[in-house]
């Protein structure tokens, strides 16, 4: 029997010899390079937790104490080591173990949103919970790495804990001297020099903290008598560990590009060390828009890209070689990237910021007040938009129509294939009187889908038949309303598909086209809750078209890990379950409200003077359907 068959709980950690230590460590960054490659996941920075994590469930008593992990990425040991070691094979499966901690999984587990840099303000407040309730015998740990200490958050954290010098708190900074890249700024100037022994006063004391260390992160005994220090002292403690992100595999070791923060499924034997410039995958949304800003960047002196510590993942790393001066990289501080921005933009730059979607949420405070209020030309590109899918809840990109749509003066884009993209780019740098954004989905970008004509700045995509359903797909989104329109054709149904390229705010002319159809649909992989169909629901209502609506999108719920296509078609999501329920609502509407103009008609008609309002409502008289939403999706 292995060592590591025989833990099933922390406390069979306790009852170990310190070789026996050593050996399951061994046997641990065995089970995870096996299983990590078999399913992708974070493999790095679990990699280099393992003898932390053990020190931490030998010193502690979870889950009387709190330990509370930022991001949760680097929680895999504990997962093992916490009675999950079998779930491995179905990481990041839908119905499998969360990539993530999970509630669900486990009462060890506390967070689970996955977004960096907060588990400090959980920790301050589950001890000042502790403290109001009389719990004196719980210890609370924070586990935050040196890149999740560059947001801001914990120095929010920091203030109230440095602050309360009588609460017991222990933070344990996992310095390994890397976000995905190496950590930036001044913070991660003073912990090289706190390593070095050469720091002087860290800044933790400074705030009131007691400082440990550094302490060797891969040394069991240290890290022990470290953490019973900081518990002993009953007061809040910062312990500097120090590790080597992706430890005990000489791939990932010596890997310069993020020390395989996370792997793809793949054979861990063919697995090698890449360059700093290693390039994206082809044919993918990112490696397009990386492509493009180079090739923008060199005709227009004034783009300056900006990411929070992900230029590989967002396709940046091609332009922060090409133009240096031009790059900046602020570290996990969205909040911060967008204001320095529109500082930049203040200074007659145009920055391009580009974030996944998900992470967009933290900043949209800076979006709305500085951004948009200052009608600053800064561009957001938003990549990851949709569903990511395998990383679960806090990774999908499915808020960012909703919670944007309000921001006064913001033009949001959905390019549908890299053609659009390509061009949309170009036009949003050239934007100079506000804030532009496109958002576009994870993973491989389709073939084009050409128009076949454009009707006021609207691609038409596809035209069939009787002027029945008017079909809007938004971004990637668009494949699938080609292939609802196809379906259709197969039933005697005509269909119209429009991309308006700009998303949001409404196209005025999808009122013209609405008009000239009997239901309008529209699909997209946002919320259903104030999505581009309710927007385009209301532009109608407005201009007082009674054409229903038809939303679909997904539910206002946090959606399950698992892949992206699965996902979509639990959520009804594809076009065979979108056009079943087009036929039927077909079937259903109004026999009056028949066929209206020729197809030949439709761009004619288009270019002729606009229907006034009151012509629109004879018309077209009021449809009991007329901004039918249906129950949500799921
Ligand atoms: C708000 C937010 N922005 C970006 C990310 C993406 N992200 C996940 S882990 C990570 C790097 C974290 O670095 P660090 O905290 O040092 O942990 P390490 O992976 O080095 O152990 C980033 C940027 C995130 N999870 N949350």
């Amino acid at each position: 029997m292995s060592l590591l068959e025989r833990i099933d709980q922390p406390a069979d950690l306790r009852r170990l010899s310190e070789s026996d230590l050593v050996a399951l460590a061994t046997e641990i960054r065995g089970l995870l390079v096996e299983k990590v490659f078999q399913t992708g996941g974070h493999l790095g920075p679990n990699l280099g937790v393992v003898e932390l994590t053990l020190a931490l469930h030998r010193v502690f008593d979870s889950p009387k104490d709190r330990i509370v992990w930022d991001t949760g990425h680097q929680a895999y040991v504990h997962k093992i080591l916490t009675g999950r070691r079998d779930g491995f094979d179905r990481l990041r499966k839908q119905g499998g173990l969360s990539g993530y901690p999970s509630r669900a999984e486990s009462e060890h587990d506390l967070i689970e949103n996955s977004h960096a840099s907060v588990a400090l303000s959980y920790a301050d407040g589950l001890a000042r919970g502790h403290e109001l309730r009389g719990e004196h015998d719980r210890s609370v740990v924070a586990v935050v790495g040196d890149g999740a200490l560059t947001g801001g958050m914990p120095w929010e954290a920091l203030n109230n804990i440095g602050g309360a010098p009588e609460r017991p708190m222990v933070v344990v900074l996992n310095d390994n001297t890397r976000s995905y890249a190496p950590t930036i700024g001044g913070l991660a100037a003073h912990l090289a020099a706190l390593r070095d022994g050469r720091g002087g006063f860290s800044v933790f004391e400074n705030l009131g903290l007691t400082y440990l260390g550094p302490v060797d992160g891969h040394d069991i005994p240290s890290l022990e008598s470290a953490l019973r220090r900081a518990r002993m002292l009953r007061r809040p403690v910062l312990v500097h560990v120090v590790t080597q992100k992706g430890r005990g595999f000489d791939a990932a070791e010596r890997d310069e590009l993020d020390a395989f923060h996370a792997v793809k499924p793949m054979d861990p034997q063919a697995a090698a060390p890449r360059p700093v410039e290693a390039p994206s995958p082809d044919a993918s949304w990112t490696s397009v828009f990386g492509q493009e800003l180079v090739r923008l960047g060199e005709s227009n002196p004034e783009i300056v890209a900006i990411t929070a510590a992900m230029a590989e993942p967002t396709g940046l790393l091609g332009f922060a070689k090409r133009f240096p001066d031009r790059f900046i990289d602020v570290g996990i501080a969205e909040q911060h990237a967008v204001a320095a921005a529109t500082g930049l933009a203040t200074g007659g730059l145009h920055p391009v910021v580009a974030i996944y979607a998900t992470f967009l949420n933290r900043a949209f405070d800076q979006v709305l007040m500085d951004a948009a209020l200052h009608r600053s030309p800064v561009t957001f590109v938003l990549d990851r938009a949709g569903v990511t899918g395998d990383d679960g809840a806090s990774h999908n990109g499915m808020w960012d129509l909703s919670i944007l749509q309000v921001v006064p003066g913001l033009r949001i884009a959905a390019p549908r294939d890299g053609s659009r993209l390509r061009e949309l780019l170009a036009e949003a740098v050239d934007i100079t009187d506000g804030p532009t954004l496109l958002r576009y989905s994870k993973g491989a970008v389709g073939p084009d889908l050409p128009a076949v004509g454009t009707i006021d700045g609207i691609d038409i995509l596809r035209r069939s038949g009787p002027l029945d359903v008017l079909i809007v797909g938004a971004g990637a989104m668009a494949a699938t309303a080609v292939e609802v329109a196809d379906r259709l054709a197969a039933h005697g149904i005509g269909a119209t598909v429009a991309d308006p390229r700009w998303l949001l705010p409404v196209n005025p002319g999808m009122a013209d086209l609405a008009i000239r159809h009997r239901l309008v649909v529209t699909i997209e992989d946002n919320s259903r809750a104030s999505g581009v169909g309710s927007a385009i629901a209301q532009l109608l209502r407005d201009a007082d078209v009674h054409t229903p609506v038809r939303d679909f999108g997904l539910p206002r719920s946090f959606l399950p890990h698992g892949k992206r296509d699965d996902l979509l078609s639990q959520y009804g999501l594809t076009a065979q379950d979108i056009s079943r329920a087009v036929v039927e609502q077909i079937a259903d509407l109004a026999e009056g409200n028949e066929v209206n103009e020729p197809v030949a008609e439709l761009t004619a008609a288009a270019k002729q003077e606009r229907t006034t309002k009151d012509e629109r409502s004879t018309r077209y008289p009021h449809s009991s359907r007329a901004d039918a939403h249906g129950g949500e999706a799921a």
